[in-house]
């Protein structure tokens, strides 16, 4: 049976390709599903694709991926600097997490250099342009081979 790998986005990622291209690119959220659905057919992984504007949901979410999942990729966007509640439900799950940022948050403003979900995370990938979610993919393939 294919393993299940939950990929969560946080607020405002909706708008990815719609707005503000010089810092997210032109490829919008529904690109990138697209992309790592098909990613994760050729590694034999089944990815459930969710993005949500409400911390609960992604609460939720994560909590949901812990009975069904075997890894989770999350961008949790702005959620990534304030949330201790995605930080302690990320920490109830048993399987590898990779945290993803479309860009360099490093560069950034400095609230946007912490990142609370960072301490959970077993990989980071920032700056890397939604290419990030398809290196997540394969990261989380090798991990679980
Ligand atoms: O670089 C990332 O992936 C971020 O997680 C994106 C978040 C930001 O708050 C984090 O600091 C870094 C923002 C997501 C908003 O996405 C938009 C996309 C297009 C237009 C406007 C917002």
């Amino acid at each position: 049976m294919s393993k299940v790998i939950y990929i969560l986005n946080g607020p405002n990622l909706n708008l990815l390709g719609k707005r503000e291209p010089e810092i997210y690119g032109h490829q919008t959220l529904d690109d990138v599903q697209s992309m790592c659905e098909t990613l994760a057919d050729e590694l034999g992984l089944k990815v459930i694709f969710r993005q949500s504007n409400a911390e609960h949901d992604l609460v939720d979410w994560i909590q949901e991926a812990r009975e069904a999942a075997q890894g989770i990729v999350i961008n949790p966007a702005a959620y990534s600097h304030t949330s201790v509640a995605i930080l302690d439900a990320l920490n109830t799950c048993d399987f590898p997490v990779v945290e993803v940022h479309v860009s360099n948050i490093h560069q950034r403003e400095s609230f946007r250099h912490h990142s609370y979900v960072s301490a959970r995370a077993n990989a980071i990938i920032v700056g890397c342009g939604v290419e990030g979610y398809l290196l997540a993919v394969r990261h989380l393939a090798t991990r679980l081979s």
